[in-house]
């Protein structure tokens, strides 16, 4: 990419961040519509953009800047572009991948966040793995009761909440009792290296990125 297309492609990804920020689903469709017409990364843009802009969205709620009505604005702005850039993202993945495998991700019991888990469901599609999305809330019985069905190599749990982390450490343990040819890895705001280690999960990531980095390493295929 020549310096003036990365400039570029940085503004872009500052300006879809605020557009997300500013509640600006309008705008945010527009940048990410630019995204498209100028052929610009759409992974970038989502990751860099669309999530950074969510990110400091949670930094405005936790200060009490802002409450549960703007952030669910927030949240139709980061979906607006999201599900724009969304084709042509698994597209750039069809390019360099091939068929990694089969995930299963859900957000675990208690918990009704999914954004966070959406975005690592595309990154996940995006590097060419089959997704079956099990949804939010989910109580580790159906969890178990799912993964019967299908060939599936990974589990991907999600929590963004404290309170929900014992749920996260019953669902690792029902699936490792039933399943226990199936990989099981862990993520979210709470969910530490050594949290993650004690429950008996094959590995954490702090992001989307590293949420990828570790299936292909566990599906073998890094
Ligand atoms: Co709530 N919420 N919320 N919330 N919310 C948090 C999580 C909180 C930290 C805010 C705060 O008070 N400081 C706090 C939890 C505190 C705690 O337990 N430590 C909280 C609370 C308390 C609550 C309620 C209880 C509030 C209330 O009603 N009093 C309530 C609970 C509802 C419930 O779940 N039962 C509630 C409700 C909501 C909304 C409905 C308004 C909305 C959720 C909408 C939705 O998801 N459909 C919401 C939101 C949006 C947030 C914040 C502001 C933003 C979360 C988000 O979407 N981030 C959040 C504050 C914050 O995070 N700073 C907050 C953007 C997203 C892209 O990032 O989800 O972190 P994130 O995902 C990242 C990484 O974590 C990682 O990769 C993702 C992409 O990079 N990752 C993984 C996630 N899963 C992964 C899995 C992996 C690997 C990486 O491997 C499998």
């Amino acid at each position: 990419m020549t310096e003036i297309r990365k400039y570029i492609a940085s503004e872009l990804h500052e300006q879809l961040a605020q557009a997300v920020l500013d509640l600006d689903v309008a705008r945010a469709a527009e940048l990410a519509q630019l995204v498209l017409d100028y052929r610009y990364s759409a992974r970038d843009a989502i990751l860099n953009g669309l999530s950074e802009g969510m990110r400091r969205v949670g930094d405005r709620f936790c200060s009490h800047e802002f409450f549960v009505p703007e952030v669910l604005v927030a949240a139709r702005a980061m979906y607006r572009g999201l599900n724009l850039l969304k084709p042509r993202m698994l597209e750039e993945g069809e390019a360099s991948s091939g068929y990694r495998g089969k995930i299963a991700i859900a957000v675990v019991e208690g918990d009704l966040h999914d954004i966070g888990k959406n975005v690592v469901k595309l990154m996940l599609e995006a590097e060419g793995f089959e997704l079956l999305d099990l949804g939010k809330n989910v109580p580790p019985t159906v969890i178990s009761e799912m993964l019967q069905k299908d060939n599936i190599q990974i589990l991907a749990l999600s929590t963004l909440m404290t309170s929900t982390l014992a749920g996260m450490k019953n669902t690792v343990a029902a699936v490792r009792s039933q399943h226990p040819q199936i990989k099981v890895i862990v993520g979210g705001a709470p969910v530490s290296a050594s949290f993650a280690n004690d429950i008996g999960a094959d590995g954490t990531a702090g992001d989307a990125s590293g949420a990828v980095r570790l299936a292909l390493t566990l599906a073998g295929q890094s």
